[in-house]
């Protein structure tokens, strides 16, 4: 439960501070300008990227930048933080003890927006099932768009007028939102990340829990036993009416409960609601059990509006899922390339690595910047199914050290210097029928901007690598 001022309304008459200066930052400036509000801006870099565009676009406002000081601070009553700024701080605690309302763009949003909203939240697979729920939503008729921790800031998506909003929210963002009214929420699953901003996993599964403070429909996956027992148990304490419904890979115990299972029989995978068939796993582009366990999501999440089933199957047989996400490159003499550059945690890249089949051998390309993870449960899934691991970036070893912990072999680890390397040695190693996935477990700030920046070099090297030996050959 979110214990932060639940009732708080923001005033466009108090003195207002932005700090941040990125997309969230330059997205809650428009707004406020749009609302006559008076506003400053901040951030903790000297020369900030867009000061160019904050200068030209604001330029009667106060500019703050360099270190926060809590001097200058105090002499404002509201403060919205971006989320990259983690408000868990000597300087956010002062300043709330001393009044400061301290929220974020998605609390602004929350109490300006006039229509329905569905959010989702979980360590991985959110921008999948925003995507999705908004295209199924779309080709259900309801004018609807998607925003938020996917990328345009949500105070952004007012201006499309549309009918329904479905956002994506991180646990940053969760943490400065207090009254978010939601038709529908999820959290979809948790494991380790941004554990440089957690105390632990716990602490982390918690701030992801509040999304269901204010919701009429709690979606929750079967298999996250912890977040399934926790919700239980706030709706008792609080004698709350919260719909609870339920997907995940069927079992016999939670048959009765879950609403959207995933069947096996034998090699073959169904998608049933309430006992009634949806359609196989054949029938769907993306692949992998937790982009089957996205879809039923979606659907669960769509449930209060009772859309026409048809129309809504018809959408997901035609979705392809998003760029960077196990998205096939090439093949090149009978080996796959997959590039999966937003797993930057262990938890995507387990999926990411299961999601092949035992005939498939994976060979790994993984590192970056580890954001505090325990690299363990990765080490095992690398030590039983992954073939060899070139390993790139600054916790590289990391990875490594855990999987040989584990017992994974010594002989199997390539550190590589660059991506093309990592390529080039993935595929010198590579038999007919072998899979190279990279699936980084980490983010990507040690070398490039961002995962996009990143997929797209590893997707070039792939690519000049195909036509090299085409020239050879
Ligand atoms: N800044 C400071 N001091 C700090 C940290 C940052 O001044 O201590 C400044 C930076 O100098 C920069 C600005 O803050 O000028 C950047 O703000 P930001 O990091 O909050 O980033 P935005 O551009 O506002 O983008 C944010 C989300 N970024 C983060 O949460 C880190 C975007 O998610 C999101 O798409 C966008 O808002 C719109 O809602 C990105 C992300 O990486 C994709 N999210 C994380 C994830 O998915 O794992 C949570
Ligand atoms: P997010 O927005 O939470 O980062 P994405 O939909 O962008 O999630 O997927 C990022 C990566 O996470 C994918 O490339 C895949 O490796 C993995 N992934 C996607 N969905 C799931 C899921 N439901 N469970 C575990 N891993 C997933």
């Amino acid at each position: 439960m979110s214990n932060m001022p639940q009732n708080k309304l923001f005033d466009f008459n108090l003195t207002t501070l932005i700090v941040g200066m990125g997309g969230t930052g330059l997205s809650c400036a428009r707004y406020l300008q749009t609302q006559n509000c008076q506003f400053s801006i901040a951030d903790s870099r000297a020369e900030p990227n867009n000061l160019i565009v904050v200068k030209n676009e604001f330029p009667e406002i106060e500019i703050l930048t360099g270190i926060f000081d809590l001097e200058v601070f105090k002499h404002y009553q509201q403060i919205i933080v971006s989320p990259g700024v983690s408000i868990r701080s000597n300087l956010f605690n002062r300043l709330a003890e001393q009044g400061c309302f301290i929220l974020g763009d998605i609390e602004l949003f929350a109490q300006v927006v006039d229509k329905p909203v569905i959010a989702i939240t979980g360590s991985n697979g959110k921008s999948t099932v925003t995507t999705l729920v908004e295209k199924i939503a779309n080709e259900c008729g309801i004018k609807t768009i998607a925003g938020g921790n996917l990328g345009i800031p949500a105070l952004d998506l007012l201006s499309s007028n549309s009918d329904l909003y479905v956002l994506e929210l991180s646990s940053f963002q969760l943490e400065t939102t207090y009254s978010l009214q939601t038709l529908s929420a999820t959290v979809l699953n948790i494991s380790e990340d941004h554990m440089d901003r957690y105390r632990d996993l716990d602490d982390y599964r918690q701030v992801k829990e509040t999304i269901y403070d204010n919701t009429d429909y709690a979606i929750v996956n079967y298999d996250e036993q912890k977040i399934f027992s926790n919700i239980k148990k706030q709706c008792l304490e609080l004698d709350k009416e919260i719909l609870l419904f339920g997907y995940g890979l069927a079992k016999k115990e939670n048959l009765m409960d879950c609403s959207y299972p995933l069947f096996y029989l034998q090699d073959n995978k169904f998608l049933y609601h309430d006992q009634q068939f949806i359609m196989t796993t054949e029938d769907i582009k993306i692949k992998g059990t937790f982009n089957y366990l996205n879809v039923l999501a979606a659907l669960a999440l769509l449930v209060p509006l009772q859309l026409d089933k048809n129309k809504q199957y018809r959408a997901i047989k035609q979705y392809n899922g998003l760029e960077h996400r196990c998205e096939w490159v090439s093949d090149i003499e009978h080996i796959s390339f997959y590039n999966d550059s937003k797993g930057t945690n262990t938890g995507a890249t387990i999926a990411a690595i299961q999601a092949f089949d035992e005939l498939e051998q994976v060979i790994l390309i993984a590192g970056g910047v580890g954001k505090g993870a325990n690299f363990d449960d990765l080490g095992k899934v690398i030590r039983n199914k992954v073939k060899a691991t070139i390993l790139l970036g600054t916790d590289a070893d990391k990875i490594k050290n855990s999987a040989l912990k584990l017992g994974a072999k010594k002989e199997s680890f390539y550190p590589v210097a660059s991506m093309s390397e990592a390529v080039f040695v993935a595929k010198s190693l590579a038999k007919i029928g072998d899979v190279i996935l990279f699936s980084p477990a980490c983010a990507s700030f040690d070398r490039y901007q961002n995962y996009m920046q990143r997929g797209d070099d590893f997707k070039k090297c792939v690519l000049s690598l195909q036509e090299e030996i085409k020239h050879v050959s």
